[in-house]
């Protein structure tokens, strides 16, 4: 016998987007719910109509089967499809789950309403009971609800089947980039109510103590029998009803299940609002009684009080033009694929909390009921993301109307959903599916179901910035250059206000400018902030030896952003995939263990709280930089650090002060005369345990220079390399003893392995590989230099060494005078590139160290890696790291590890021998265990060995990061110009 929703061929019908499903509602029954996860039996069909004729094994709900015991495994695609059928078609081949289990139906569910939940499942459902068909869902991350009251009987057992069809006519349309998947990712339960129940309640709680609850209940037939009421209390307090139920006509017997609506009213007076500082939430109970005053149902919400609002071109939180300091989200675990515990959610929003972080898009689908939960507890704005994407054929499907009801049903679903989340303050149509008739038809929708809340959408954004006839209430470009943002915003044509959905592509060594961008618009009337693209570097945990998924049971084989021993995080292509996008998956600003990348600390310091606005006589001028509180909640202490390696420190004392204001207070310190450069940093933490962070957890580190290093004394090298002038800050410079190069003019030091010789080369980044620069420095033959030493003269002990670097498209001139110095050797180096040079990776010294120098010492800016232009997050002080930890592991092997701005280093053993080098001025430097033709060796972290020695770069000029793997590339000012470059460095032996 046919089975009747297989017929259907639903995976093959864009019009079908349910059968059978209930509609969505706000109405929460996690609790009191009989929960249905743990394992199933399962079997992986070819086929959604192959029979089920295979033997058992078993599944765990929730979860993927693409990361369990199967044969189909992840495949990652960012705008390509995976199959190359058109939509609506899928391919032949299509893995289908069915997953089985009996649930005893409890006993005293007699007389109740029994509903199955699906909390979500890729790409198409399919619903039988005791082998009859319940129902039928599409909308692979939202819940699917299904009435299974005529269907089982209390007191018996039941046996569900769920199918699940991983390709569909709906892939066409979830086709973001990421992995692809086949599962039921979220909770199954089941839950019983009363006949008559609480069908959805609609919270609007206004800034002002304004409080609405719109009620709506739902029999199963017949009409609302007289005498029951609704009754709600918010914190303990009892809420008025403003009337009685306003009835549906019941007298015409087609009229469907619905029985009326009535509203709660009150006014709270002296409220405590919500915003994403101070997330104040008041629960709010809703009672559905009978006449005899029982209760029928009960709706339990967590709700705050504020507004959103457009004035102008200004998005207003409360009145409040704030910054939005946001990450794309996805739901991401590297064990088990698109299934995230409560647990994860959380530890995902702490951990973005502690960066500065203040709001989350949903990419690109809604996510985990529970994130919105968390967002509203702890504080963050949400653009809530409906699940449309048809990136691949997005300009077919956009007017298609063939996909019409999907469009307006993933939007009005996810509305229905979570209208009640204060922490939703934008809704989103969608990523990457072009703009047609569909989507007006879904921002007609939210528009007269939810006043209350503007939409945005890239795809029509984009058509024009200003358009008032666009779908998209905010202009919110991806990836726009931040020039044309600042020229819109002072064109005196914008009307809407300006966020970013997608910026500053965190890819590899990535997110350079972030600093600037924020200084831009801080500092413009239009702009107000974006969304970093994104928070997680989706890679999954493997197995090296046989390519497979380690899974669920993979807790405690990683550390610290690395993978145990073999083990790795695998990223496209890892699994066999022919079709994929490689490591473009690898992009987040935390790697896939939650480990912060150094981009991180530029981000938290670029949101701090507190700023040093700058040190005048009259004392350090801070402001509070936050949108509604005052510094309360902060404790901080002052530090001085002086370039003689003294660090001073004393108690801070915050004043009050509103958000925006500015005051003045005393320097903490008597400045000592002496000790050379030095730099004042105000340590900020928190003063009480906050739900994201204890007591003492940092939060920003603000810096103020006090005092300049001495200018450089008196030049001392001859010729045209006079101009680099004296390394030595404070040091004598008289010759001492001789030095002593090579046949080829190579220096000959007991503690280098490598002679210090010219590098113009990086291990290419993602964003050097993507954004071409990469390309142009192997035609250029940066990266196979060819030395010919030139001329080697002595004199008076100084060796002067010419030498010529050779590359394919040029030669660049580089000179090195060593002049011995008490202890050790000066550097003063020189290198001329060929205008066809352009834009090279670095200009600076390479060497390398013999084994034991472990630790690395240094006053300059850190303990993070930075970059020229990613270096805000780093203060300047002494620092300490081992030279272990100073790499950062990225994903796919590149440059990494640098330190910007470092004005002397010491490189030592445990015994404290070594060597120590000072520098003519602040400089790029970086000390790993690898060489950049290392890096480039290998694909994955795993593969790399380090070195015994460091492999030490000092940098007279180094390219900044930018973000061209996916948007601008870095601003001309970071890059590295031909030309004349001069340096000069000091090595002696400690
Ligand atoms: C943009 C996508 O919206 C996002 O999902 C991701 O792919 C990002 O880029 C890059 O990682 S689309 C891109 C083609 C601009």
């Amino acid at each position: 016998m046919t089975d009747a929703l297989l017929a259907l061929r639903p995976w093959e019908a864009p019009e079908v987007t349910s059968w059978g499903r209930l509609p969505m509602n706000a109405v929460d029954r996690r609790s009191g719910a009989l929960p249905l996860d743990g394992d199933w039996r399962f079997q992986l069909l070819s086929a959604p109509d192959a029979p089920v004729d295979g033997p058992w094994s078993s599944s765990h709900v929730p979860g993927v089967w693409t990361m369990q015991d199967t044969d189909d495994l992840p495949q990652y695609t960012n705008v390509q499809m995976p199959f190359p059928e058109y939509p609506p078609h899928s391919p032949a081949a299509n893995p289908t789950g069915v997953y089985e289990r009996e649930v005893d139906i409890p006993a005293e569910w007699a007389g109740r309403r029994i509903v199955l939940q699906v909390g979500a499942a890729e790409s198409v459902l399919l619903v039988h009971v005791d082998g009859r068909p319940v129902g039928i869902s599409k909308d692979s991350h939202l819940a699917a609800e299904f009435d299974l009251t005529g269907v089982v009987r209390p007191g018996s057992p039941a046996t569900l089947r769920l199918t699940v069809v991983k390709w569909s006519d709906a892939s066409h349309i979830e086709d973001q980039d990421q992995w692809w998947h086949g599962g039921i990712t979220r909770s199954v339960l089941l839950y019983a109510t009363d006949p008559l129940h609480l069908a959805d309640v609609t919270v609007r709680a206004a800034y002002s103590g304004e409080l609405r609850v719109d009620c709506r209940v739902r029999d199963a037939g017949g009409a609302l029998p007289d005498g029951w009421y609704l009754a709600g209390e918010l914190d303990g307090q009892p809420l008025a009803q403003d009337a009685e139920f306003d009835r549906a006509n019941v007298e015409d017997e087609r009229v469907s299940d619905f029985l009326g609506e009535a509203r709660l009213l009150t006014t709270v007076p002296e409220v405590r609002t919500w915003n994403a500082e101070t997330p104040e939430l008041y629960g709010l109970t809703v009672r559905l009684h009978r006449a005899d005053g029982t209760v029928a149902d009960t709706s339990r919400h967590r709700i705050g009080f504020r507004d959103v609002e457009i004035v102008g071109r200004d998005l207003l939180v409360n009145g409040e033009r704030v910054f939005i300091r946001g990450v794309n989200r996805h739901d991401f675990h590297p064990l088990t694929g698109r299934t995230v515990s409560y647990d994860d959610m959380r530890a995902d929003l702490v951990l973005l909390k502690r960066f500065g972080f203040n709001a989350i898009r949903t990419a690109h689908y809604p996510n985990d009921p529970t994130l919105y939960d968390l967002a509203d507890e702890l504080g963050f704005y949400v653009v809530d993301e409906a699940d449309i994407e048809s990136h691949d054929h997005a300009h077919e499907i956009a007017d298609d109307p063939r996909y019409l009801n999907a469009f307006v049903d993933r939007v009005s679903r996810m509305v229905l959903r979570d209208k009640n989340h204060p922490s939703v303050i934008i809704w989103s149509l969608g990523n990457e599916s072009d703009y047609g008739a569909n989507h007006d038809a879904a921002a007609g929708w939210v528009r007269r179901h939810d006043p209350t809340r503007p939409i945005q959408y890239e795809g029509a954004a984009k058509l024009g910035w200003a358009d008032p006839e666009l779908a998209s209430d905010i202009a919110c470009p991806m990836y726009a250059p931040l020039e044309d943002c600042v020229a819109h915003a002072l064109s005196g044509a914008q009307t809407k206000p300006l966020i970013q959905c997608e910026y500053s592509h965190a890819m590899g060594n990535s997110n350079g400018t972030l600093a600037d961008h924020w200084a831009a618009i801080e500092a413009t009337p239009g702009l107000q902030g974006g969304f970093i693209w994104e928070f997680w570097d989706h890679g999954i945990l493997q197995h090296v030896n046989d390519g497979r998924p380690v899974g669920r049971g993979g807790a405690g084989l990683y550390d610290n952003g690395v993978a145990a021993p073999g083990y790795r995080w695998a990223y496209g292509g890892d699994f066999g995939e022919t079709i994929h996008d490689g490591a473009f998956i690898a992009d987040g600003v935390v790697f896939p263990d939650r480990t912060p990348k150094p981009a991180m600390y530029e981000h938290r310091e670029i949101a701090a709280p507190v700023r040093i606005e700058c040190f005048r006589h009259e004392g350090v001028v801070l402001t509070n930089h936050q949108h509604f509180r005052g510094f309360d909640w902060l404790a901080a202490v002052w530090v001085l650090s002086l370039e003689d390696g003294r660090t001073l420190t004393a108690p801070a004392e915050l004043p009050e002060l509103c958000p925006g204001e500015t005051a003045a207070v005393p320097l903490p310190f008597a400045l000592p005369e002496d000790g050379g450069e030095a730099w004042l940093t105000l340590r900020v933490t928190t003063a009480q345990d906050l739900p994201w962070a204890p007591r003492g957890t940092e939060v920003c580190v603000p810096q103020v220079l006090l005092r300049a290093a001495d200018v450089p004394q008196e030049p001392v090298a001859a010729g045209s390399l006079a101009a680099a002038g004296s390394i030595e800050a404070a040091g004598s410079v008289e010759a001492a003893g001789s030095v002593e190069v090579d046949d080829e003019g190579l220096l000959v030091h007991p503690l280098l392995t490598a002679a210090p010789a010219l590098s113009l080369w990086r291990a290419p980044t993602d964003n050097d590989e993507l954004g071409g620069m990469a390309q142009r420095w192997r035609s250029w033959g940066l990266d196979a230099l060819v030395r010919k030493v030139v001329s080697v003269r002595e004199d008076a002990g100084r060796v002067t060494v010419e030498a010529e670097y050779a590359g394919a498209a040029g030669v660049v001139r580089h000179r090195q005078v060593l002049t011995p110095v008490a202890g050790g050797v000066r550097v003063e180096e020189e290198a001329e590139l060929p205008e066809a040079f352009d834009d090279v990776a670095r200009v600076g010294t390479v060497f390398e160290t013999i084994a034991g120098l472990d630790l690395l010492d240094w006053f300059g800016q850190g303990p993070w890696e930075s970059y020229p232009d990613r270096s805000a997050g780093a203060p300047v002080g002494h620092h300490s790291v081992p030279v272990d930890g100073l790499f950062t592991p990225y994903l796919r092997p590149q440059e990494s590890g640098g330190r910007h701005g470092v004005r002397r280093f010491t490189l030592s053993a445990p015994d404290a021998t070594g060597l120590a080098v000072v520098l003519d001025e602040p400089r790029q430097v970086s000390v790993t265990r690898y060489r950049a033709e290392d890096l480039t060796a290998v694909t994955h972290h795993d593969e790399l060995v380090p070195r015994p020695g460091c492999v030490v770069h000092i940098d007279a000029a180094h390219r900044g990061l930018g973000t061209a793997s996916c948007g601008p590339d870095t601003f001309p000012s970071y890059r590295v110009a031909p030309g004349v470059h001069r340096w000069s460095w000091t090595l002696r032996v400690l």
